[in-house]
């Protein structure tokens, strides 16, 4: 007897047998597979000839809509002027100029970026540098890590460790990290359910901080990384007060705050950080996916100035942070940032994305009172919609919500109940109307 579940025959389609696919459930998507063959703004066109509005721009990382054409040109100009460009003892101009531009934008025009591809690269850089500048102040005995529950900080081994989603972690729990603890998630039903925005409820889970510090004693904490809004997990909004009292007590007890801003940063909440929303400065911030529209891969790691100065030291040949990826600052991934970053500028499109987000909380919580919706969260130009399992079928619901929606010409994003929205910042208010409209369309064709 084999305990080996025995191929569709669709998985054994030649072409469609060798992808092992990331975060995908192979089997019953060979079984029926959706294959996208082109992407113009906000809209993919489907091999069926489907056309999809893109309600995640992409996964999360499109907020210009597919192949502007001033990034496209950008990518153009560049491979043909200088394809690579190795960044280990060599520069190029672009990457000095986005990094300068990235740190104006953030509004800390002395802190330093260093470049990676994506955002777990950023993740794990992140808190290698936190680690390191403890002890290159002679402080080594901080190490710890505070994650939180429900984080997502991508699939490195400190992403997986610091994060707190359980599917992501619990096969490989002895890859962890050592030394890393988590701050309890915020997310409440009873108390927040269908909250707009920030929700009143929740303030005081900040102070288990304080639990845990006086549990490892504050000399032994490195940092805290937190996502300012939890993306992945569902967009879930941190309460009223939650991250300004954060910093206070990382201040207090001088330990590292991080913001993971991979999804959060370069516009989606209507600022160009979530910092900027937040009105909190991090000491150290992640990014990737929407820095450059994810034209090319890259991501990367603003630094406080102090921070990358304790690393200055030593003699002047020495390497200074022996870390770095043969793609750090690829000339494409570069060219398609600085293009991105114009976009951005010249269409105002952060100002755009926080136009639109009242749009999308209107719309969105009409959806309360349809077929199976229990939640509905919403901050800047995101917003999720938690749907009720069917019993003993969890994460089924929201996969048959998701199919609906493909027919409603809506590409959704699900992940276990929960469908996710977060639509290019190109779109038309009446864009956003008609994807929640969609959506509606498709919770009405649920079986009950
Ligand atoms: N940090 C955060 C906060 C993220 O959201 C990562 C790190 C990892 O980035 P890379 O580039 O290594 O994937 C992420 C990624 C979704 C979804 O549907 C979210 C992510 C990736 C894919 C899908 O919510 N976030």
């Amino acid at each position: 007897m084999s305990a080996v579940t025995p191929l569709h025959p669709d998985h054994q389609a030649a072409e469609l047998r060798a992808w092992w696919m990331p975060f995908t459930h192979n089997r019953y998507f060979k079984a029926a597979p959706r294959i996208i063959s082109s992407a113009k703004g906000a809209y993919y066109t489907l091999k069926d000839g489907r056309r999809l509005f893109d309600c995640l721009s992409g996964l999360w990382c499109s907020p210009l809509g597919h192949s502007h054409p001033r990034v496209v040109e950008a990518v153009q100009r560049q491979i043909e002027t200088l394809d690579f460009s190795p960044s280990f003892q060599m520069g190029h101009e672009g990457a000095f100029t986005l990094a300068t531009r990235i740190a104006a934008l953030a509004g800390r025009p002395n802190d330093r970026v260093f470049f990676v591809n994506s955002g777990s690269e950023a993740v794990d850089t992140a808190l290698k540098i936190a680690v390191a500048y403890h002890r290159q102040r002679g402080d080594a005995a901080r190490t710890r890590i505070i994650g939180r529950e429900r984080g997502y900080h991508g699939v490195g081994m400190g992403g997986i460790s610091v994060g707190g989603m359980v599917a992501n972690r619990k096969m490989f729990s002895p890859l962890m990290i050592p030394g890393v603890d988590h701050l309890p998630h915020t997310y409440n039903p009873a108390e927040m359910a269908y909250s707009k925005g920030q929700p009143d409820w929740g303030l005081h889970l900040v102070e288990e901080l304080e639990r845990i510090v006086a549990l490892h004693d504050a000399s032994t904490i490195a940092a805290v990384i937190v996502e300012p809004m939890q993306g992945s997990t569902g967009v879930i909004v941190p309460p009223k007060g939650y991250l300004n009292r954060l910093r206070e007590i990382c201040t207090k007890h001088g330990i590292l705050l991080i913001f993971d801003e991979v999804i959060t940063g370069f516009g989606r909440l209507g600022t160009p950080f979530g910092a900027d929303f937040f009105g909190v400065q991090p000491d150290l911030t992640t990014f990737a996916k929407a820095v450059n529209n994810a034209t090319v891969p890259l991501g990367g790691v603003i630094v406080r100035d102090d921070i990358h100065q304790a690393f200055m030291n030593g003699p002047d040949h020495m390497i200074e942070f022996f870390h770095g990826y043969t793609y750090s600052a690829h000339p494409l991934g570069v060219a398609a940032a600085l293009a991105t970053m114009d976009v951005m500028r010249d269409e105002k499109l952060i100002a755009k994305a926080a136009e639109l987000a009242p749009v999308l909380e209107r719309a969105l919580h009409t959806l309360r009172g349809e077929p199976h919706v229990i939640d509905i969260r919403n901050l800047g130009l995101a917003g999720a919609v938690e749907l009720a399992s069917i019993a003993g079928k969890p994460g089924l619901r929201a996969i048959q919500a998701f199919e609906n929606a493909l027919n409603e010409g809506q590409m959704v994003r699900f992940s276990g109940e929960i469908l996710a929205v977060a639509p290019p910042f190109i779109s038309t208010a009446a864009e956003v109307e008609a994807m929640v409209e969609g959506i509606r369309r498709a919770l009405r064709a649920l079986p009950a």
